[in-house]
């Protein structure tokens, strides 16, 4: 039995000592350890031995026991060590490898140009308000001093979605309706995507970014309209830039006005950008007429106001120098990373 027993341990040893995977080693632990293992067969045939020889039997099969223990422990301890150093190896990362190319994107020239002007509105006490673009014909004409059947209508190429709902195609809508919920002071810019029927040339998209301001108070005057939009204008391109009015005609304003500003590449003395003019034509404004303000529950006995309409494409293009507005909805990558 003794010699059975020095056999095992020789066996086992050897075995684990090749062993190189987990697996390998619970099998080996199964084989002389486990409860049909060698070592407990041998174990349970010491019954047969005498009392004397039971203790001594007893006492080597424990060395056995513990030896095959103490190498499982060993291996195994060392096998998991191996493993982690591979795995380590294997997520090693090589930093000398030369990364690729992160391509970062830039604003789009009308994002910048709306940006620069409400921020410039902003400072001047406006607050930003925005709202939907498929409008009820009431809030895009009728509120404005539009009836149907008026000819500013056929200016405005509608799309129609139904008798009663359009496009937008200005961003008035926003204003009357915060007119009608609010009492004034008033002070607000509206900056947004509109829509008109044009066939898309150079100069024209049916798709176009506009941004209005209102101004109602007691006591507002032309003056005010003058000076505020004298100081957009400073903001905008430079402090030397004068504005001149020009008489027109808005069914939503009276008096209306065209709004020119100084060429702010010449000066003033005339050049390519101006036409030779001096003058570049930027923005509609005018006192807001005293139907609107009536429609919207204000009175025009003790309130008065005013507003402007800028075109942001315009502004772009001027800012910019690009000269075919079709640029702006291409997303031609060629052009929008130059800004
Ligand atoms: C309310 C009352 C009046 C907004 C105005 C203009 C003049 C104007 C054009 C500029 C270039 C449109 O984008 S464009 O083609 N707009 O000339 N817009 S006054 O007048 C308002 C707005 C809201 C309640």
């Amino acid at each position: 039995m003794r010699d059975r027993l020095k056999q095992i341990q020789e066996l086992a040893v050897s075995e684990l000592n090749q062993a190189d995977k987990k697996e390998i080693l619970e099998e080996i632990r199964l084989k002389y350890l486990g409860k049909k293992g060698e070592l407990t067969q041998v174990l349970r045939g010491m019954g047969a031995l005498s009392a004397e020889e039971r203790p001594v039997v007893g006492q080597l099969a424990n060395e056995v026991r513990a030896e095959i223990e103490k190498i499982l422990e060993e291996k195994t301890s060392a096998i998991a060590k191996a493993e982690y150093a591979e795995k380590l190896k294997a997520e090693t990362i090589d930093v000398t490898i030369p990364g690729s190319k992160q391509l970062k994107g830039s604003l789009h020239p009308l994002e910048l140009v709306k940006t620069e002007l409400t921020e410039i509105l902003r400072s001047m006490g406006f607050s930003v308000v925005e709202g939907p673009d498929v409008e009820l014909d009431y809030y895009n004409f009728e509120a404005l001093n539009i009836p149907k059947g008026h000819p500013a209508r056929d200016t405005q190429d509608t799309f129609y979605v139904d008798d009663d709902v359009v496009l937008r195609t200005q961003t008035s809508g926003l204003q009357i309706r915060v007119m009608e919920n609010s009492k004034p002071p008033i002070r607000i810019v509206a900056p947004g995507m509109v829509y008109r029927s044009d066939t898309a040339d150079a100069t024209h998209s049916p798709v176009f970014h506009q941004m209005e301001g209102l101004v109602v108070d007691k006591g507002v005057t032309m003056a005010d309209l003058k000076g505020t939009l004298a100081e957009i204008c400073k903001l905008l391109y430079g402090k030397e830039s004068k504005i001149r009015f020009r008489p027109h005609h808005f069914p939503f304003t009276e008096p209306s006005a065209e709004v020119d500003v100084s060429c702010f590449v010449c000066g003033g003395k005339g050049c390519r950008v101006c036409k030779g003019e001096g003058w570049i034509e930027i923005l509609g404004a005018g006192m807001v007429h005293p139907k609107v303000l009536e429609t919207c529950g204000i009175d025009p006995e003790v309130y008065s106001g005013f507003a402007f309409g800028i075109g942001l494409e315009r502004v772009a293009m001027r800012k910019y120098d690009i000269d075919d507005i079709r640029l702006f909805y291409e997303n031609d990558v060629r052009f929008l990373k130059q800004f």
